[in-house]
C-alpha cells in the first residue's frame, strides 16, 4: 500500500506532477502515480480510487489541467483527504485560471484542498500530504520541520 495515490489525467501532466512525488520521496513518503481521467476514464478513475483506499492509501494528489474536474471527481468517491494542482493545459484560458477554478470551486460538502497552479502547486501538494499524514508519525512530523529549517535557513544565507 501506498500512503499518497498521486493521480492526473494525462501524461502530458506527468512532468510537472512530478514535483509531488520527489517531494514525497524525500520527505520518506511512499507514493503512487496513475495516469487515469475524471472524463475519459471515468470508471477506471472509480475503481483506482476505491481499491487504493481498501489498501490504505491515505491521501491522494489529484492534479488537471483545463476543465480541471479530477480532484473533484476523487473527492466524490473518498472520503480521504484530496488535494487538488491546477495545471496549465496547452490550451489554457487566462494562464490556467479554468483549472484553478475548476478545482477551487467546489460544493460544500465536498471539498479538494486546492494549492497553487502548476509546478510549485504539485511541490506543495507533496509537502501538504505528508503534512497531513505527519499528524499521526512523529517522525515523519520532524523531517517536514527539518526541510522547513533548511529552507529558512538558504533564505537567511541570502
Ligand atoms: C486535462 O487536459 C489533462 O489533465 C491535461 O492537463 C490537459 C490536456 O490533456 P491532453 O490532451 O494532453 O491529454 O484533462
Amino acid at each position: 500500500m501506498s500512503a499518497v495515490g498521486i493521480v492526473m489525467g494525462s501524461s502530458s501532466d506527468e512532468s510537472v506532477m512530478k514535483a509531488a512525488a520527489d517531494m514525497l520521496r524525500g520527505l520518506g513518503v511512499d507514493c503512487e502515480t496513475r495516469v487515469l481521467s475524471a472524463h475519459r476514464t471515468p470508471e477506471a478513475l472509480r475503481d483506482y480510487v476505491t481499491e487504493a483506499e481498501r489498501r490504505g492509501t491515505k491521501v491522494f494528489i489529484c492534479g488537471a489541467g483545463g476543465a480541471a474536474h479530477l480532484a473533484g471527481a476523487v473527492a466524490a468517491i473518498t472520503t480521504r483527504p484530496v488535494i487538488g494542482v491546477p495545471l496549465v493545459a496547452p490550451n489554457a484560458v487566462a494562464g490556467g485560471l479554468d483549472a484553478l477554478l475548476s478545482t477551487v470551486q467546489m460544493p460544500r460538502g465536498v471539498p479538494v484542498a486546492t494549492v497553487a497552479l502548476g509546478e510549485a502547486g504539485a511541490a506543495n501538494a507533496g509537502i501538504l500530504a505528508a503534512e497531513i499524514i505527519a499528524t499521526a508519525d512523529d517522525e515523519l512530523a520532524g523531517r517536514v520541520r527539518m526541510m522547513r529549517e533548511g529552507m529558512a535557513a538558504k533564505v537567511m544565507a541570502g
